[in-house]
């Protein structure tokens, strides 16, 4: 088991009732159970360090920001129950615009009406972004790998947007913390069954940080707009983006030569640390996505990261079929 797993209760607090799922409210996925059992299953977390806002708001805007705290007194104010849900999104005529109205807000903020924000929201994602921060700071000073059990998870926020589950992106702040410490060059590895198209959008047109993704092809799968083959980076970062795309039904064999291919590619970049963005959601059993692998396959997938020899800090991202993740993030975990 890697030696060094950061978590902090206060992650916990996050827990909205229910989330908007294929036309109707179902309860939401992104449970506090879900640390529960991870934390059962990997023999429990040191607390992380309070890093303070500073490294999150080197990767996020600063109106944003305010917006993640703001929303749900603004939501209240408004005589709204429970939490706060986007129902309107600038997609066409896009300009500045000041905007007051809590729905605009949540629309201007959000990319999709299934990331509710709740009073607790801002703690919960603020305490999961200091834990990816501990594990890359505890790589930095020279452990081999570590793990931050980051949940609510990061890989669909934008800069200025929340989606997906995620409102802080936790992967793209260990990153940037690492290229802020002196690391040069900086990867990122996205196994979660999703396009990370928040990493992708932060890191777009940037020459130093590489980011591979390996996922459902979203031609049929969330988040559907971005993770297409035919997207490499823009401008300066032309070349450091990948995105390699696998069918439902997909098992060990073939997600394992498309992880090679992502680590080919990774070591021709050469980085000095590896952030691992870590999704459980490719479990055979997920209740929301559609990949076949078996518990035993995450330590396989894990050993092919950790011969390649980086410095690794592994973040977790999604895994929702709660009963197995225990077990799939230990599995996972064991080869480092
Ligand atoms: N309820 C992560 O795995 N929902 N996020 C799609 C509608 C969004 C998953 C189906 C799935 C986001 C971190
Ligand atoms: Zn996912």
């Amino acid at each position: 088991m890697i030696a060094r797993r950061f978590f902090s209760p206060r992650q916990l607090a996050h827990a909205p009732g229910q989330e908007l799922h294929n036309g109707g409210f179902t309860a939401y996925a992104e449970t506090p159970s879900r640390a529960a059992a991870i934390l059962r299953a990997i023999g429990g977390a040191e607390e992380p360090l309070d890093r303070g806002t500073a490294p999150i708001a080197t990767v996020h805007a600063a109106d944003y920001l305010h917006f993640l705290q703001d929303a749900p007194v603004l939501w209240r104010e408004a005589g709204r129950p429970g939490q706060a849900i986007p129902y309107a999104f600038p997609i066409v005529a896009r300009r500045p615009l000041r905007l007051d109205r809590v729905d605009a807000l949540l629309g201007r903020f959000s990319m999709d009406a299934t990331t509710p924000i709740a009073s607790a929201t801002w703690d919960a994602a603020y305490w999961s972004a200091q834990t990816a921060l501990a594990a890359t700071y505890a790589v930095l000073d020279g452990e081999r790998a570590a793990f931050a059990l980051s949940r609510p998870p990061g890989h669909h926020a934008g800069a200025d947007y929340c989606g997906g589950y995620c409102h802080l992106n936790v992967a793209a702040i260990a990153a940037q913390a690492a290229r802020d410490a002196g690391v040069e060059r900086v990867a990122i590895l996205d196994i979660d069954y999703h396009h990370g198209n928040g990493t992708q959008d932060i890191f777009w047109s940037r020459p130093d940080v590489f980011y591979a993704s390996v996922h459902a092809d979203p031609a049929t799968d969330y988040p559907f707009f971005w993770g297409h083959p035919d997207e490499h980076g823009g401008g300066a970062g032309e070349g450091a983006t990948l995105n390699l795309l696998l069918p439902h039904g997909t098992t060990l064999d073939p997600f394992r030569r498309a992880q090679a291919a992502a680590l080919d590619a990774i070591a021709r970049f050469d980085p000095g640390l590896l952030v691992v963005s870590f999704g459980a959601d490719t479990w055979r059993g997920d209740p929301i996505s559609h990949f076949a692998l078996e518990t035993p396959d995450y330590a396989v997938l894990a050993r092919d990261i950790a011969a390649c020899g980086w410095p690794t800090a592994i973040v977790m991202e999604g895994g929702y079929a709660v009963d197995a993740l225990g077990d799939n993030v230990a599995s996972f975990l064991s080869e480092f």
